[in-house]
């Protein structure tokens, strides 16, 4: 462990410490790292960054106690007894990329590339590399816990409704004078990291503040109106809000009439929508939705800070769609200061998307239904997950027999995870990459140690950032034999002899730095960043929007051509207490899952002490006016039970959140027990939550939000052993 491996690529700076980006989150804070005899010293926020301004948060903090961490894979295992037993033996890299290669190349000759599926997270360093390899691979299956429930909803949608991606403006002269932020918590989550720093800068120009979301976090509290909904209603209260703004002739009519596509329809769907049919719905006053809907048209330049809590329904399109109108509405597209065009800063990644034919397009597992997920509705199109994990159980349409996971723990974070356990242990390969030993990596026939981010080299371009900023990241050290992500697609893809995607890393990040701003990866370390200067009201220069009638698409001409409903509409969540009413009997609380917490990221970080200190256990936030009654106090274990599954979680006692909610925390398991469980099934939010239908008709969402259960006290886990 320890040797440094700074290579020509590496550059240090004046001080003798390097320059890099941060991602502990999807990332981007930029940092100073100093190495001292191989080993990483200290890690500190720089001060140059545009982004974090020498500032870190507790997890980018806590990175060097992930690197040195005794539990870290440092070399491949190969599994020795049954598959799911958890005992392993070392191999080498020859041994391991051999022997995947040669299983791969079987299975695609006998079975054809599709029944390889490709299983990745959350945007981080290697994201784009995996469709990249499923391409190079030849087969349409790859799946992300996210895609259907987080981010790419957003992205497909507005693609469809305004051609591209718009993104809030905190970085120009002028500050927003608004914020309507939307089942998102920027404080906690960023979403990327820099973003939460920026939210803070702009919230100390006091700007009129919006907040829609069941509890009253710390960024609802400094708001001037706080919408506390039901979950899983945020359609019905954004079609309210619509309504406001239309018959209140609260909207820019001047763009309206020049720059939008069917906005008399969009009126005609939203008018019987109003505040009071939304009242008992969404559980807000119909005078706080006319407040809210007030504030945000009369206060310009607004923008929308919106998170996955709305992409976490069987609607998440047309709620997306709904919500995205407000600004669109208000004159706030592209504007400095509002809504503006990001996600420019690369173009293109090179997918590889030609090397798939059209008959393997074909037969992308859900593409003939979630068009907006895995057809040609969609930007990056990806497998519809319950369908793939459903063809490795059942052959149906056709059997899936290999999966190779790039930095998923698929029991954790995917719904139903009884169910993903038992479809992984009927392939015929598992491999898993990974930092640590996971209960997903404990399933595996092979798992391959990854490199964390100071151990590889990547460029971070932020898709949330206006600006268009590029930051490279740095190779600094070796821990173990550990690889990154890309360089093990590139020695797969050269093993198994394919047509393309062996290039090296260093070729596919100068191609795409060439491409975009004309230079090379060492000039961006010499830099420090890159910046393609933000430009406003491009569709007046150019115009229009990108979309096929050239203005913002209210009624998407192309939702309609793929079947769908051209105009937002409300569906009432599958379970729930309106549309399920006898189920309410048994779980009469309304269940919502996975808010952010400060200290880990998804289901990671448990290992890490100072996090782990500041976080101990997994909580359930319940109002007392609940909770008394049960005989729950505040710091007691109880269960959680939905009709799926029980879990316990400690008790939060908090007014701040509705008496008819609970909160569980998603992305617990327990490293610090024993293997191949390691506590997966105790707090696991995932077992509450369902990956059956119905879904998002267009994106094959399911609920991970609004759900129904009934919270009891508890015994702490281990006394009933304890006796
Ligand atoms: N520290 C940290 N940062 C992260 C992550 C992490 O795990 N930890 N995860 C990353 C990922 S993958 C993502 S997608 C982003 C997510 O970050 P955000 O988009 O901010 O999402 P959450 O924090 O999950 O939820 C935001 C808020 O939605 C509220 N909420 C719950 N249900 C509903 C509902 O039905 N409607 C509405 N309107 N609100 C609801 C919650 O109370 C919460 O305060 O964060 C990223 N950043
Ligand atoms: N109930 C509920 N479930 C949810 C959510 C929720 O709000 N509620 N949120 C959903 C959302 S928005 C998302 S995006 C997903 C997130 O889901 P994922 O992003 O899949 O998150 P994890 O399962 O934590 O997977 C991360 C794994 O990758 C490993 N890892 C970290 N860095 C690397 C790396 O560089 N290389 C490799 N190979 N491995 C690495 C970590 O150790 C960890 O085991 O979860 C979803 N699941
Ligand atoms: S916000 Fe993200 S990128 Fe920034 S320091 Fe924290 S973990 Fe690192
Ligand atoms: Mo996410």
């Amino acid at each position: 462990m320890g040797t440094t491996l700074r290579s020509e690529h590496t550059a240090a700076r004046e001080d003798g410490s390097y320059r890099s980006a941060c991602r502990m989150c999807h990332g981007g804070c930029g940092v100073l790292v100093r190495v001292e005899g191989g080993r990483i010293a200290e890690i500190q926020g720089d001060p140059d960054s545009p982004f974090n301004r020498g500032r870190l948060c507790p997890k980018g903090v806590s990175s060097i106690e992930t690197v040195y961490h005794p539990d870290r894979l440092r070399h491949p295992l190969r599994r020795t007894g049954q598959r799911g037993e958890g005992s392993w033996e070392r191999a080498s890299w020859d041994e391991a990329l051999d022997a995947i290669a040669s299983r791969l190349t079987e299975i695609r000759d006998s079975c054809g590339p599709e029944a390889i599926a490709l299983g990745t997270g959350t945007g981080r360093h290697h994201f784009h590399f995996v469709p990249r390899f499923a391409n190079a691979l030849g087969t349409p299956n790859w799946c992300e816990p996210g895609t259907a429930q987080c981010f790419l909803p957003r992205i497909n949608t507005c693609v469809l409704t305004f051609g591209e991606f718009p993104v809030a403006d905190y970085y120009g002269d002028v500050s927003p004078a608004c914020i309507l932020a939307w089942g998102h918590n920027p404080l906690n989550s960023g979403p990327d990291g820099e973003l939460s720093f920026r939210v803070r800068e702009a919230l100390r120009r006091k700007p009129g503040l919006i907040v829609v979301d069941p509890r009253r976090t710390q960024l609802a509290r400094q708001a001037d109106v706080w919408l506390q909904l039901r979950p899983g209603t945020d359609d019905a209260l954004a079609l309210a809000m619509l309504n406001v703004l239309i018959a209140e002739e609260l909207y820019d009519a001047e763009f309206v009439r020049d720059w939008t596509l069917g906005f008399d329809e969009l009126a005609e769907r939203v008018a019987p929508h109003t505040p009071e049919w939304a009242e008992p719905i969404t559980w807000v006053p119909a005078d706080r939705i006319r407040a809210a809907a007030r504030l945000f048209a009369q206060t310009r330049p607004g923008v929308l800070e919106w998170g996955c809590a709305i992409e976490q329904t069987p609607n998440s399109i047309q709620t997306v769609r709904a919500v995205s109108m407000l600004p669109a509405l208000t004159g706030n597209l592209d504007v400095p200061g509002g809504m503006v065009f990001g996600m420019h800063s690369l173009g293109m990644f090179p997918y590889l998307a030609d090397q798939l034919g059209d008959e393997q397009r074909a037969q992308r597992l859900g593409g003939d239904r979630f068009k907006v997920l895995a057809g040609e509705g969609s930007v990056l199109p990806s497998a519809h997950a319950p369908s793939v994990f459903r063809a490795m159980r059942t052959g149906d349409p056709y059997r899936v027999s290999a999966f190779l996971v790039f930095g998923n723990n698929a029991l954790v974070t995917y719904a139903n995870p009884r169910e993903v356990r038992e479809s992984l242990l009927a392939l015929d390969l598992l491999v898993v990459t990974d930092l640590y030993m996971t209960p997903t990596a404990e399933l595996a026939d092979w798992v391959l140690p990854a490199a964390a981010w100071p151990e590889l080299e990547q460029i971070v371009a932020v898709p949330y950032v206006a600006e268009n900023m590029v930051l490279p990241q740095q190779k600094l050290v070796q821990v173990g034999e550990c690889r990154q992500d890309e360089e093990i697609m590139a020695e797969l893809a050269l093993r198994m002899k394919l047509p393309s995607g062996t290039e090296s890393l260093r070729e596919v990040i100068d191609a795409q730095l060439a491409a975009q701003l004309g230079i090379s990866f060492e000039e961006l370390v010499e830099r420090g960043h890159a910046t393609i200067p933000q430009r406003y009201e491009k569709f007046k220069e150019i115009g229009g929007f990108l979309t096929p009638s050239r203005k913002v698409e209210l009624r998407s001409s192309r939702l309609e051509a793929l079947g769908y409903d051209p105009l937002p509409r409300y569906e009432e969540p599958p379970e729930s207490p309106l549309a399920t009413p006898e189920v309410a009997r048994d779980y009469p609380l309304v269940l919502t899952t996975g808010a952010r917490i400060p200290f880990y990221f998804n289901s990671e970080f448990r290992q890490l002490p100072t996090l782990r200190r500041a976080h101990p256990d997994p909580r359930v936030e319940i109002h007392p006016e609940t909770a008394t009654p049960l005989g729950i106090g505040d710091g007691d274990w109880v269960t959680i039970a939905t009709r799926r599954g029980e879990i316990r979680q400690k008790a939060r006692l908090t007014s701040d959140i509705h008496p008819g909610v609970v909160n569980a925390e998603h992305g617990w398991w327990f490293p610090e027990e024993p293997g191949p469980e390691h506590g997966v099934w105790r707090s696991n939010a995932n077992v509450l939550t369902d990956n059956g239908p119905p879904y998002d008709p267009a994106m094959g969402t399911y609920s991970l939000r609004a759900l129904l259960c009934r919270v009891e006290r508890a015994e702490a886990p281990g006394a009933e052993a304890a006796g």
